[in-house]
């Protein structure tokens, strides 16, 4: 009986570990111990930890825990370099979303998968009024915020992008969208930045505080986004998850009434 009963709870486990992860192909949450790697905790395939670099260090804030503290004037992150078909090359659908707590005017982008061709996220000054910016370069699509996010508190912004309708949401609501086509991105080899844009030059460093920064390789809807945001910091059940949880311990009780 007991060797059926941890059987069934492997099964539960596996199963909401890989509904919890199965769109997730990247993520930092910057808890571990400071230091200049950053885990990729995504649970999706081969890990693409983060190197911060020129000073980019993890610091801890009073309402997020641990996070991502960079200069604005050289700091950022990178992993090594992609490779065609891997866990990146996301083709018609990504979703990258992250927390900022920023005060920046200039133009800083928040994290990028190279530059020209590939996806961005970034606060953008020139032009935009400090507003934050969503851009995939295989169609050269842009769409900003009408929210302005560099007032010194929390934020989570988030971007998706389908091969037909770019979207930019901010404290887990749309803000505005742009229509296009194609893949987000020229397959290439360039790697992932936090905190910067990335070739030929890097450029564009932020300056601010980043958390729980998230890619998928599927497109969330708001209430997706919502769900993500909403999880408490270190503790961070997927969308999906929290309710298979809550189904499985209800179960599990009324079996054990039941037999008692
Ligand atoms: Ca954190
Ligand atoms: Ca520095």
């Amino acid at each position: 009986m007991l060797a059926k009963q941890v059987f069934s709870s492997l099964v539960a486990v596996g199963l909401c570990a890989s509904i919890g992860n199965a769109a997730m192909v990247l993520r930092y949450e910057f808890e571990a111990a400071p230091g200049n790697i950053v885990a990729d905790i995504s649970g999706s395939g081969t890990a693409k930890d983060l190197t911060l670099n020129n000073g980019a260090s993890i610091v801890t804030d009073v309402e997020r825990g641990n996070v991502l503290s960079l200069d604005g004037v050289n700091d950022y992150g990178s992993t090594a370099a992609c490779t065609a078909g891997d866990k990146l090359d996301t083709q018609n659908s990504i979703t990258m979303m992250g927390w900022i707590n920023t005060t920046t005017t200039s133009r800083d982008t928040i994290a990028s998968r190279s530059f020209g061709p590939g996806p961005f996220m970034e606060l953008n000054t020139t032009g935009y009024a400090n507003k934050a910016t969503a851009h995939v370069g295989g169609p050269g699509l842009e769409t900003y915020s009408t929210t302005s996010v560099n007032d010194e508190s929390w934020h989570h912004l988030a971007m998706t992008y389908d091969a037909s309708t770019l979207r930019i949401f901010v404290d887990g609501f749309e803000e505005t969208s742009a229509p296009g086509s194609g893949r987000t991105d020229a397959s290439q080899t360039l790697p992932f930045l936090v905190g910067a844009l990335g070739q030929p030059t890097i450029s564009r460093y932020f300056g601010g505080l980043i958390d729980d920064l998230r890619v998928y390789n599927t497109v969330l809807d708001e209430n997706e986004i919502q769900a993500a945001m909403a999880a408490e910091p270190n503790v961070v059940p997927e969308p999906g998850s929290a309710l298979l949880w809550f189904g499985i311990l209800a179960f599990t009780f009324f079996i054990r009434r039941r037999r008692a």
